[in-house]
């Protein structure tokens, strides 16, 4: 795929088992004062997640972000009461599930059971992600588009889009790197290139990943590894999804 295209239209899917189709939006007139007021507004902690369909940790902030002391919550949307009782800064700080100077070597980085918190970043903050269950799921078509959002403008050498293989189970398993099938990879995405967001937390811009992910039905894990570009910086994230039953 041509990285310099500007054109915001799909190309048509390559007969590769890899099928991506990296939509750009370039809105010259939006990005530079986007830019600015990121830099600006002093957002040094300002970095991303995947936001539809929601990461784990995104998914229980927006839900519940303005009202987490509800316990209704925990019959409602169980695995994020759980979250938040084991350590509520892992959704305050949503945009913040990171690794640094990884060299590319996720796996070495990251233990199976451990991919969701990215290998227990920052301590215990993001474990609960971990944890097997009935998590809120979003219901995508087997062709769906995921959407990372980057609030820094720090562009990417790659986001990379796994789903677990058919026969993974999100609500008594831990997934591992084995159970994972790479679906996408972007390549290099400019900084501040996307679409801005809508939502006064989603600052920066939003890029948008289509993903064909054949054969799956029910309740799967969405895998985003996004590494950003202006410095060995490596988000994590896991999305539940639930897919059509055949
Ligand atoms: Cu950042």
């Amino acid at each position: 795929m041509s990285a310099q295209s500007p054109s915001p239209a799909r190309p048509p899917r390559p007969s590769s088992p890899v099928r991506t189709a990296l939509r750009r939006t370039l809105v010259i007139g939006a990005v530079v004062p986007l830019a600015l007021t990121t830099l600006f507004t002093g957002s040094a902690f300002a970095h991303g997640s995947t936001v539809d369909p929601a990461s784990r940790n995104y998914g229980c902030w927006e839900r519940w972000g303005d009202d987490f002391q509800n316990p209704d919550m925990a019959t409602e949307d169980p695995m994020c009461w759980q979250a938040w009782q084991a350590d509520s800064t892992a959704m305050w700080n949503w945009n913040g599930l990171y690794r640094e100077n990884v060299g590319g070597d996720h796996r070495g980085a990251i233990p199976d059971g451990q991919l969701c918190s990215a290998g227990r970043t920052g301590g215990d903050r993001y474990a609960a992600l971990d944890e097997p269950g009935p998590w809120h799921t979003t219901p995508v078509q087997n062709d769906f588009t995921v959407t990372v959002h980057d609030q820094a403008l720090h562009g990417a050498d790659y986001i990379r889009v796994f789903v677990t293989e058919q026969g993974f189970d999100p609500t008594t398993q831990r997934p591992a790197w084995d159970d994972l099938e790479l679906l996408a990879d972007t390549g290099t995405i400019p900084p501040g290139e996307g679409s801005p967001s809508d939502g006064e937390s989603l600052n920066g811009v939003s890029i948008d990943i289509d993903v064909s992910a054949p054969g799956r039905t029910g309740h799967h894990i969405v895998y985003m590894i996004w590494q950003a570009s202006h410095y060995d910086q490596v988000f994590y994230a896991c999305s539940d999804v639930s897919f059509p039953q055949a």
